[in-house]
């Protein structure tokens, strides 16, 4: 597809050209070739670096951070990328624009397994298909022309990036927040690592889609729930500058429940068996007690003569994954464990069950049953003959009889000193009761479980730990960062084999131990690369720094990130760690804000016919062709335009044609302008200026709202004005024309900067536009100027009249009697009565 017919523009110029051309500086064309305007001006940007963020505090300008989610290098760019970097780089122009002093970066998180796939199957090292990628991916990005400072690149998998994370790694482990500890894990047999729950969708591996499995492993663990109460309370400053689905997904994931703890003695038992439970309201109507088939406790309970089917189950639940268990579609299983409880308020005898709907690691393991009030209570009660007993009179039916628990609002019945309370009241009541008794606390629980941060893969970063058989854990001291990876590992060597490849390197494995001297060995695991990518954007601010992961003065001045664009595909993850992170740098004392991201803009997708793009099933639009069939103004201008940024984009419904149409008339109003630079807009036509600065002035308001599509229809709108003003107006040297053209080039540079250099080199400035300044609207010329006011006599209309819309009616009175019209219309008939209604009537009785 690089035939010369399909790289040509779309439009070739209307005839009518102006007869301008002679008069332009040298290189700028007459005729609009966006791939001749490309290639000049890409070198010629080259050269003037104008996106530089300055460091230097001389540079009095305010600071401002514009930060696009740095893209995995997975072969070139595409049309996702497209549409993201697209949107960032608008809203980095705007500001660039504006006069601020803009940090605008880019960089590879590249870190990642499928480097390292790669690898397996070409027999070479992941750092060479990586850093091909990047390659490729930098020159498309050099083409697409986002408005990046080149000078910060970073890349996660350089030693320089990765000696700071494992510096990280090291402070988190002073501060007890990386720790190993051994329990189940998410295993993923295919790609033979260990998962983080965020990494499982659905039970399935979230990259290859193996079912998952269960395993008991000693892993590293970052402690993310030390921080959960501050990420959920946190997210209120957060509240309308984050899509509300992404505080809501963070929220949920975090899941912060309030309840109560409650001790229950188990007979025979000398410890109580502590439950967690959201209603201790319903405590009377506990009938039994279930317990984590997989929890110690069962195991430890367990009456000998249930031994055999307690092991067989448990066997079984072994198997499933934690959505299974969960899901209540699924008949409830169990076995009774041949022991009882005792209510610690009523002093019933309930008997103890182990059953895989009770999630070991969450509260205690275990649960009071209140199966009247509790759906998946009842099922396990209807199906094993257990009682169930109404607590709270919700008005509906028998849960027994109708199958259905009622877990809503109601009175309190049979429950002793709660009697007659409604459900909240009671809650607080019986909390007091058994706090007064020694019997349970209020108490909170979260969702959130702590990080699994190691990987039995190889092209990470590796875990700055070295195991020694005498000291134990020691860390690798900072004087000796980076642990680089070996670089004699390559092809087949990497091959999963459920242990991490790096095992296999034993002169890298095997160490002094950095404490004794004696014999040990290095950490093998890698990082998670959400580690990686939690703390680039620090990074970015003072990206060669040698003396810390970043410089805290320059981090100081820089951050937050005031505007953070990218997927929604990373509502969750990346921006919880993100979060987790800052939090722990500013307790560190490093930071001096807690949350990152003062605002975020998640992009809608780019799809095909209504479905996602995707390279196997082949509905697909190669981002290289599109640019070269029509050009990178027309695919960044065609993506922004279809709709708001949020906003899925269906390339099928987008017309790529209509966007080269545009902007070779923008490009030939440009050809046109005969008014010499400089000449004073205020001697020009007033109607064209008032267009053009109430273009300025809605289009400025749309895009601090990032309502980028509406402000380009803005742009076409005065682009239409300017025509007529050319073609059947007061003529291409109004100084109100050239006025109307800069201000298009201007605002056109935020959506398409190639026409638009273009543009402003034909109407005779020096490059860039993107720093020309955004343009100001003159207040005097958004007042609506003038009115008609109809002039009657004796009912019938004889004169239209402009005139301001703040006119008195003494002066529009004397304005319309004064009228030539009207005093021929009226001959010498005598005037009895005038009737105004300013500014648009004038009645005249005869
Ligand atoms: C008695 C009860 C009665 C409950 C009732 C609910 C309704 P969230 O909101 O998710 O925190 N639970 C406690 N620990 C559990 C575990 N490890 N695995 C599965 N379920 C567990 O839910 C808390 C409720 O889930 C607790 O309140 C407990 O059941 C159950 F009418 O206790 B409840
Ligand atoms: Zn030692």
């Amino acid at each position: 597809m690089t035939s010369d017919d399909t790289l040509r523009e779309a439009p070739a110029n209307p005839a009518g050209r102006s007869s301008q051309g002679g008069s332009h500086p040298a290189g700028a064309s007459d005729s609009y070739d966006p791939r001749a305007i490309q290639d000049k001006w890409q070198a010629r940007w080259d050269e003037l670096d104008p996106y530089k963020a300055v460091e230097d505090d001389a540079d009095g300008r305010e600071r401002r951070y514009a930060l696009d989610m740095f893209p995995y290098p997975s072969g070139d760019l595409h049309m996702g990328h497209a549409e993201a970097f697209a949107i960032g780089d608008v809203i980095a122009r705007y500001w660039f624009q504006k006069g601020y002093n803009v940090l605008h970066p880019i960089g590879w998180d590249s870190f990642g397994l499928p480097a390292e796939n790669a690898a397996i199957k070409r027999n070479s090292h992941p750092a060479e298909w990586t850093y091909t990628n990047i390659d490729t991916q930098a020159a498309s990005f050099q083409r697409y022309a986002p408005s990046f400072d080149w000078s910060r690149r970073l890349h996660t998998s350089d030693p320089e990036y990765y000696k700071w994370t494992q510096w990280l790694f090291l402070r988190f482990y002073e501060r007890g927040l990386a720790y190993r500890k051994g329990g189940q894990v998410n295993w993923c047999p295919n790609d033979q690592t260990v998962l983080a729950n965020e990494q499982v969708v659905g039970g399935h591996c979230e990259r290859c889609g193996a079912l998952v499995e269960r395993r008991v492993l000693t892993q590293w663990y970052f402690k993310i729930t030390e921080y959960a109460d501050r990420l959920l309370d946190d997210m209120a400053a957060l509240e309308g500058k984050w899509p509300d689905r992404v505080l809501l997904m963070q929220r949920n994931w975090i899941g912060r429940s309030t309840g109560a703890d409650v001790d229950f003695v188990i007979e025979g038992r000398d410890v109580p068996v502590t439950v967690y439970t959201t209603r201790p309201d319903t405590l009377y109507g506990a009938t039994f007690m279930v317990v984590a088939a997989d929890a110690d406790l069962a195991e430890e309970i367990c009456a000998p003569e249930q031994r055999a089917a307690f092991e067989a189950y448990r066997d079984e639940v072994s198997r499933e994954s934690e959505i299974e268990r969960l899901s209540t579609e699924r008949e409830k299983t169990g076995v009774f464990l041949g022991r009882y409880a005792i209510n610690p308020v009523n002093g019933e005898r309930i008997p103890v069950w182990a059953s895989d709907y009770v999630l070991a690691d969450y509260g205690h393991g275990a649960i009071m049953a209140v199966p009247a009030h509790d759906q998946r209570d009842l099922d396990f009660a209807l199906k094993f003959g257990l009682p169930v007993r109404v607590v709270v009179d919700t008005g509906a039916a028998d849960p027994a009889t109708t199958g259905i628990a009622t877990p809503g609002d109601g009175t309190i019945v049979n429950s002793g000193p709660i009697d007659g309370l409604p459900k909240a009241e009671a809650i607080a009541r019986i909390t007091e009761i058994l706090a007064e008794k020694g019997l349970g606390k209020a108490a909170v629980n979260f969702r959130l479980r702590d990080w699994l941060v190691s990987r039995q893969r190889f092209w990470g970063c590796p875990i700055p730990i070295i195991h020694c058989e005498a000291c134990g854990e020691v860390p690798v001291p900072d004087d000796q960062l980076p642990v680089r990876l070996p670089d004699d590992l390559r092809g087949a060597d990497l091959a999963p084999k459920g242990t991490s490849p790096l095992a296999a390197a034993t002169s890298w494995v095997n160490v002094d131990c950095p404490k004794c001297g004696g014999p040990a060995r290095r950490d093998t695991d890698t990082m998670d690369t959400f580690v990686d990518s939690s703390w680039y954007y620090f990074r970015y601010c003072s990206p060669g720094y040698t003396d810390g992961p970043f410089d805290v003065e320059q981090v100081r001045k820089w951050m937050p990130v005031d505007q953070y664009t990218g997927g929604v595909e990373h509502a969750i993850l990346h921006l919880l760690y993100s979060r987790f992170f800052t939090k722990v740098l500013y307790d560190m004392g490093m930071v001096d804000f807690t949350e990152p991201f003062t605002r975020l803009l998640n992009q809608g997708q780019v799809i095909l016919n209504g479905k996602a793009m995707s390279k196997s099933t082949g509905n697909l639009v190669d981002l290289g062709q599109q640019i070269a069939e029509y050009g990178v103004d027309v695919v960044r201008l065609a993506l922004l335009f279809s709709g708001p940024p949020e906003d899925d984009i269906d390339w099928a419904d987008v017309s790529p044609q209509g966007m080269a149409k545009f902007l070779s008339r923008v490009h030939r109003i440009a050809t046109e302008v005969t008014a010499p630079v400089g000449a004073d807009p205020s001697t020009g036509s007033a109607e064209l200026r008032r267009v053009t600065h109430h273009t300025i002035d809605e289009a400025t308001g749309l895009i601090e709202v990032r309502r980028f599509n509406v402000a380009i229809s803005r742009v076409m709108e005065l682009v239409n004005a300017t025509r007529r003003a050319i073609d059947s107006g007061p003529g291409p040297a109004d100084p109100a024309v050239r006025e109307a053209a800069e201000t298009i080039a201007i605002i056109l540079s935020l959506f398409a900067p190639y026409t638009a250099e273009e543009s402003w080199e034909l109407l005779g400035h020096p490059a860039p536009v993107a720093t020309a300044g955004w343009p100001s609207a003159d207040p005097t010329l958004l007042v609506q100027e003038s009115v008609t006011c109809v002039v009657q006599i004796a009912g019938k209309v004889r004169d239209r009249l402009e005139v301001p819309p703040d006119i008195t009616d003494t002066d529009l009175e004397a304005q319309a009697l004064s009228s030539p019209k009207i005093q021929e219309a009226l001959g010498d008939r005598k005037i009895r009565k005038v009737i105004v209604r300013a500014p648009k009537i004038v009645n005249i009785v005869v």
